[in-house]
């Protein structure tokens, strides 16, 4: 049936105002939703983002410019891991009954970034994978830095056999929109050719937010067929994709 590559977006799964508060409701949908797909024979990968489990902290302690000497970061460190943790057991709960296998990043990424280094072999065993953004080990001098899960999604879904689908599920949007206010429209088809209207709030999000998103998915759909964006909040569009083909979203193409 092939394998679908979804990123639970942060801000879908968490308030991401509000340190370390899940969107218990969000996270249910999602699950449900990927059960459902489980259920018909599709190979499933989980990557979930931070949210207020890891930006905010991340921020706090200046973990994503790496070792800074002076500043005492290894307390930061550890508290994003383990709040970190906390959210995947969230999304690993929301799943059962089904078979699920765990991947975390600071257990086999090393260096940030597109080209960070990990065997991805594992997740070609059969069940469901989750794994999400995290602080994994660097190279000195930064010691430590933040891997986003849209550099996992890129990884994933460009080296992994069989991948149909590349789903990127958002908070608070559609899809890519034309502009950022209230008279925004979404845009059903997307290229790196055209514009498009972004808010990325750098004081909060230590990764790049829609930019790196919309970045990552040009590159993907130059190898899968199906890269979108959709409103997470409205989990039966993902299901629409991979059964019609088409939903409410941004389907991201390659430039002709
Ligand atoms: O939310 C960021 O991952 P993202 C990871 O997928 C941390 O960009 C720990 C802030």
């Amino acid at each position: 049936m092939g394998r679908i590559i979804m990123k639970w977006g942060g801000g879908l799964i968490s308030d991401k105002s509000s340190v370390c508060t899940p969107n218990q409701q969000h996270i249910r949908n999602l699950a449900q939703c990927v059960i459902h797909l489980e259920k018909l024979g599709h190979d499933i990968i989980i990557v979930h983002g931070a949210g207020s489990f890891g930006h905010i902290r991340a921020r706090q302690y200046r973990l994503d410019e790496g070792n800074i000497e002076g500043i005492e970061q290894s307390e930061g460190v550890a508290h994003v891991r383990a709040d970190m943790l906390h959210l995947h057991d969230l999304v690993v709960e929301s799943l059962q009954p089904l078979n699920v296998i765990s991947h975390k990043p600071r257990e086999f990424v090393h260096n940030n970034g597109p080209d960070f280094q990990a065997n991805l072999e594992p997740f070609l065993d059969s069940g469901v994978h989750v794994t999400f953004g995290d602080v994994v080990d660097c190279d000195p001098p930064s010691e430590f830095g933040i891997l986003s899960g849209d550099d996992l999604m890129l990884r994933l879904s460009c080296e992994l056999p069989d991948v149909t689908h590349s789903i990127f599920a958002m908070g608070g949007t559609p899809g890519l929109m034309t502009s950022s206010d209230e008279t925004g429209k979404l845009i059903p088809i997307w290229n790196k050719d055209m514009e498009y209207s972004g808010n990325h709030r750098q004081e909060i999000d230590v990764t790049g937010g829609i930019f790196l998103k919309a970045h990552r998915a040009a590159h993907i759909c130059e190898v899968v067929e199906h890269v979108w964006f959709v409103d997470g909040e409205h989990a039966s569009r993902i299901l629409e994709i991979v059964e019609f083909g088409e939903s409410v979203g941004t389907r991201i193409v390659p430039s002709q």
